[in-house]
């Protein structure tokens, strides 16, 4: 089995200080918790940014000052920059952080449209899909296929026949926003990538830390953080994304599974630069 990738989902569009003080919106907060992720064994820090009163941006001088910040104090650290951004942004608007000097070796790509809760969708038309992978390719940027159910890794795998992705694939699978989050829709979702992907799971909220340990055990990679969860246990803040990381680490130890590196991660990614 590889080492074990932490990715940390360190701030989100969504979640806000008032449902936990701790979540970052300043360049000085999101550095403050990219700094306790990686330094707790994050090597992926999956990054949106925010305006200093928390208003959700794709702003491109917003991500270069933060990448710039945060690579100061986790020199080594892969940041994988967000293309979903926040409910509602156009399509240009997503594209700002791919955008960046130097270009980002990794960056989501969300795979198909999703129900977020109440009124809201989050819109990835095919051809919204196709043109993110796309642009991707051409800036030597390697996708991380966000796929919130099944279908997304279909229309994930059309965007493949039409030579739009590199192999080896990488999967998130963001369980519990759109279906269930059961060890059942994990493995099922594992077993529906093809041989060699590699993947990594997060469960939002209360099934954050089921789907973590279920994960380790499976051999894939996890994501933890705020943008997913904001508690360590049933009504227990989290402090901080580096508590966070540092429980995926704890079960990890207690499965057996190593922590990879940043530099290890990169050559379970295959990413070049
Ligand atoms: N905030 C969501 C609408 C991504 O980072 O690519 C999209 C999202 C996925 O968080
Ligand atoms: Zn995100």
């Amino acid at each position: 089995m590889d080492k074990l990738i932490i990715s940390a989902a360190i701030c989100g569009a969504e979640v806000t200080k008032e449902q936990n003080p701790a979540v970052p919106y300043t360049i000085e907060e999101i550095v403050r918790e990219a700094k306790s992720a990686y330094d707790a064994g994050a090597s992926v820090i999956h990054l949106h940014v925010r305006w200093d009163d928390g208003t959700p941006t794709q702003d491109k001088g917003r991500f270069q000052e933060a990448v710039d910040a945060i690579r100061k104090v986790c020199p080594d650290a892969i940041i994988q920059p967000s293309t979903g951004g926040a409910v509602g942004m156009t399509d240009l608007e997503r594209l700002q952080s791919t955008d960046i000097t130097p270009t980002p070796e990794f960056a989501t790509l969300d795979c198909g449209t999703c129900n977020f809760g109440g009124d809201e969708i989050f819109i990835n038309t095919d051809n919204t899909v196709f043109n993110f992978a796309k642009i991707m390719k051409e800036r030597g940027i390697k996708p991380e296929l966000e796929v919130f159910d099944k279908g997304m890794i279909d229309i994930a795998l059309k965007a493949d026949r039409k030579g739009l992705l590199v192999h080896p694939l990488h999967f998130d699978f963001v369980l519990g926003v759109q279906m269930t989050a059961t060890v059942r829709d994990l493995v099922f979702m594992a077993g529906s990538v093809p041989a060699g992907s590699t993947w990594t799971a997060t469960g939002l909220g209360k099934n954050a830390w089921h789907i973590a340990a279920a994960t380790i055990s499976l051999g894939g990679h996890v994501r933890v953080g705020f943008e997913d969860n904001l508690y360590l246990e049933k009504g227990v803040l989290a402090k901080s994304n580096g508590e966070m990381v540092e429980k995926a680490v704890k079960i990890a130890k207690l499965l057996g599974r190593e922590i990879a590196t940043p530099a290890e991660a990169r050559q379970i990614l295959g990413l070049t630069k």
